[in-house]
């Protein structure tokens, strides 16, 4: 069994990252050898916090999907399409930040003040819109791989941003507070690639997916998976899924519906 979970509004409170309602099934989890799998928005910087403190040290699947880390005492060999950091393999799904803040300049003479961006915003701006502390501020604009952008105009008009964006080569996710920018990655690509990694190389014949998220940037993840979890958000209906079957909400939100929902699944399915 692989879990795959999205952070913010998942396994983190959406309003204040809180994430001790989890902990006891995340112990659960570990004592069952399941690993726990971040996929989220936010960066490999972020991520290397709350894993420690989650004593988490497997792969993640960082910035909406568009890298996956596979630490070296797991994956012994190269996987096949993946550059080497520290420690790490990494498989990366697009084209540096740059690409995509370069991108994004050629709509502000069309959209100006409309949006925000994270490479344009003080940390003090980060953290009024995030309501992060004042070094994981820092760190959530640790970004190798995607761009954040705070929609401040009409919907319509965002749609409108959001086609350009589009038209011009972009893949745009809407997370719980911002827009991603970013290439033709998701959640879902990555979590397809990472189970067929598990599979050739650990040697995992039969593995059960199960992914948790929120919102609409967890949609290719929640479909791609064997077992969906939509978790219930204190500001947006659950994401609209096309698959049937296999569907759980949580009556819960954040990391107590987290929680609520695997309990009912190693119950019925494992
Ligand atoms: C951004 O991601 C969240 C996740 O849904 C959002 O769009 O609201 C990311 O940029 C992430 O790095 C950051 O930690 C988070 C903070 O709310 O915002
Ligand atoms: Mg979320
Ligand atoms: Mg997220």
């Amino acid at each position: 069994v692989l879990v795959f979970t999205d952070m913010d509004g998942t396994l983190l409170d959406h309003d204040n990252y809180d994430y001790s309602p989890a902990l006891d099934m995340l112990n659960t989890l570990k004592s069952k050898h399941f690993p726990v799998i971040p996929a989220t928005s936010k960066t490999k910087a972020e991520l290397d916090v709350l894993m420690a403190e989650l004593q988490l040290s497997g792969p993640c699947i960082v910035e909406n999907g568009a890298a996956i880390y596979l630490p070296q005492h797991l994956f012994h060999t190269r996987p096949e399409g993946c550059i080497e950091k520290p420690g790490y393999w990494v498989k990366e799904f697009v084209r540096p930040r740059p690409h995509w803040l370069d991108l994004i300049s050629k709509l502000f003479s069309e959209f100006d003040s409309e949006f925000l961006q994270f490479s344009n915003m003080s940390n003090q701006d980060i953290i009024q819109y995030t309501g992060l502390d004042e070094k994981s501020a820092r760190l959530a604009n640790t970004r190798l791989y995607s761009e954040p952008v705070k929609w401040l105009g009409t919907l319509e008009r965002k749609t409108l941003f959001i086609a350009q964006l589009q038209q011009l080569g972009a893949n745009v996710l809407q997370g719980g507070r911002f827009l991603g920018v970013s290439g033709q990655c998701d959640k879902g690509l990555a979590l397809i690639w990472l189970v067929d990694a598990y599979q050739r190389q650990l040697g995992l014949r039969a593995t059960v997916s199960i992914a948790l998220g929120d919102s609409n940037n967890d949609v290719a993840m929640l479909e791609a998976s064997d077992i969906a979890v939509r978790i219930k958000s204190p500001t947006h209906n659950f994401p609209t899924l096309t698959r049937t079957s296999g569907i759980y909400d949580s009556s819960l939100m954040g990391p107590s519906g987290w929680s609520e929902c695997l309990s009912k699944i190693l119950i019925r399915e494992c």
